[in-house]
């Protein structure tokens, strides 16, 4: 089949991009990627809350797409990250929408838990506890949820201002607490017995499918064909960025690593939902109806804090720089240093990420270092012990050894934490790609146009994945055994 080039929509909690991605063709099979444009996500505080600013991120978007559409791209696919939305009436957005790090979330939770319990939620959808999942933040929404007709994902929302149309794309809406687990389904018997309105979910599409032309107005501002379909993408960030790793060992794990780390498998069916419910993993839907049965933990969001932080603090840190220093600490010294508890909630959303890392420390009787190198070491210690752990759950949980385990995204980039993280684990770590959530984003669309013949499957998709990016192994240390494991 001949080549095919397409333009990815990628946006993270922390910045997005646009990207070019060609496959076939010219790159022999293989996939090759261009980031045209890049820029950051900041939320804005409102007295409200925490928002947003999706008007400044659809614009990025349309300047990204007017650099994209030189390289003439047939479609255009957007993933973001999960569970924000917002809410319309006539095609109008009735106000900024929030980010999950806000407060609100909190009283969701208990809304809904005083309707539903716990673990018939879990039977229901399957997902991991967070205080953010859509349901609890649509159950504060109060009277606006009555004037709404319409609630979008953040990748919908941005679809329905390029192409008009309406749909929840399936993998990131399995992220609302509202999708069946069984079926795939919206779960409207839960949405009454929580007293939300199912009429503002809209029908659901799959990756792969092609959603129509984009709107005139976007033509003329972006300079992109009127043959240019937008087309249905593992719209979860990390369905696309799972799609995008090259796995290929049985049982093979992945670790996503950006803003979050989300550690998982990919199955082909829920896991045994009683373990995995004690185990606090979730199920989420991939492509192609596969899940991934996996843990969000804290990923790079504690480190870029902490810089912040410091930053303020008129101290200014490098990131490769004090990563290098945190790596070259002697082992000695290193050995001394406590493990950060990563998943604290205390570092969920603090103002000042080094204040809470610092409280966190004296709160247990540990010395706060004066060097960021030291506080560096013990995060990333920290990181990996939170990813170790998981993979011990996961073992458990699906009866089955992970043989290797795939660090994508960012992070993959963070030699230090992959290093900890093979030694902890005692397997070895692939790392990268570093796009691999553009990669699968371009992936998915490739093939809806014919890139790879209509019956390829993640395998032969993953294939070409291996073809043309670079990965580095990081192996354990022979002595790794004898390290000790429990901080
Ligand atoms: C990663 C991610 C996670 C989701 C979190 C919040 O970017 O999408 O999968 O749990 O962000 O949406």
């Amino acid at each position: 089949s001949s080549g095919v080039t397409v333009a990815a929509v990628d946006l993270g909690a922390s910045s997005g991009r646009v990207v070019v991605g060609r496959v076939g063709g010219a790159d022999g099979g293989g996939v090759g990627l261009e980031v045209v444009h890049r820029f950051a996500n900041d939320p804005v505080r409102l007295p409200d809350g925490l928002h947003w600013d999706l008007l400044g991120l659809f614009s990025e978007v349309l300047v990204g797409l007017r650099l994209a559409a030189a390289h003439a791209p047939a479609s255009v696919g957007i993933d973001s990250w999960a569970v924000d939305y917002g809410l319309l009436r006539g095609g109008r957005l009735l106000g900024a929408p929030y980010t999950y790090r806000d407060s609100r979330t909190a009283r969701g939770v208990a809304a809904v838990h005083a309707r539903v319990g716990r673990e018939e939620l879990y039977a229901r959808n399957g997902l991991q506890h967070l205080d953010f999942n859509t349901l609890f933040q649509l159950a504060t929404e109060g009277p606006l949820l009555g004037v709404a007709d319409t609630a979008l994902l953040v990748p919908d929302l941005l679809g329905h201002w390029l192409g008009g149309v309406r749909v929840a794309e399936r993998t990131n809406a399995s992220t609302t607490g509202l999708l069946g687990l069984a079926d795939g389904e919206w779960d409207t018997a839960l949405c009454t017995r929580l007293g939300l309105p199912a009429g503002v979910l809209p029908p659901l599409v799959d990756p792969g499918e092609r959603l129509g032309p984009l709107l005139g107005h976007v033509r003329s501002a972006t300079g992109l064909e009127d043959a240019v379909d937008l087309v249905a993408v593992g719209s979860h960030d990390t369905a696309s960025a799972v799609a995008g790793t090259p796995l290929s060992a049985e049982g093979a794990a992945y670790l996503s690593l950006g803003t979050w780390g989300l550690v998982g498998v990919e199955t082909t069916g829920p896991a045994p939902l009683e373990a995995a419910r004690a185990a606090n993993l979730t199920h989420e839907r991939g492509v192609d109806g596969t899940f991934r049965v996996l843990r969000n933990v804290m990923g790079t969001w504690i480190l870029s804090r902490l810089l912040d932080s410091w930053r303020r603090a008129g101290r200014d840190v490098d990131l490769a720089d004090v990563l290098g220093a945190a790596a070259a600490l002697p082992e000695r010294v290193a050995a001394d240093l406590p493990a950060l508890d990563v998943d604290d909630p205390s570092f969920t959303a603090p103002d000042d990420m080094a204040g809470a890392v610092a409280a966190w420390l004296t709160a247990r009787g540990e010395r706060v270092p004066t060097e960021p190198a030291a506080t560096v070491r013990m995060v990333c210690e920290g990181l990996a012990a939170a990813y170790t752990r998981v993979l011990g759950d996961l073992a458990r949980v699906t009866g089955r050894d992970v043989p290797v385990v795939h660090v994508v995204g960012g992070g993959a980039r963070n030699a230090l934490v992959c290093d900890l993280l093979a030694a902890r684990a005692g397997v070895p770590v692939v790392a990268g790609p570093v796009e691999a959530t553009a990669t699968g984003n371009v992936l998915v669309q490739a093939r809806a146009l014919g890139a790879f013949g209509p019956d390829a499957d993640l395998a032969t998709m993953r294939a070409a994945v291996r073809g043309t990016e670079p990965l580095r192994t990081h192996h354990p240390p022979v002595r790794s055994a004898a390290r000790s494991r429990g901080r």
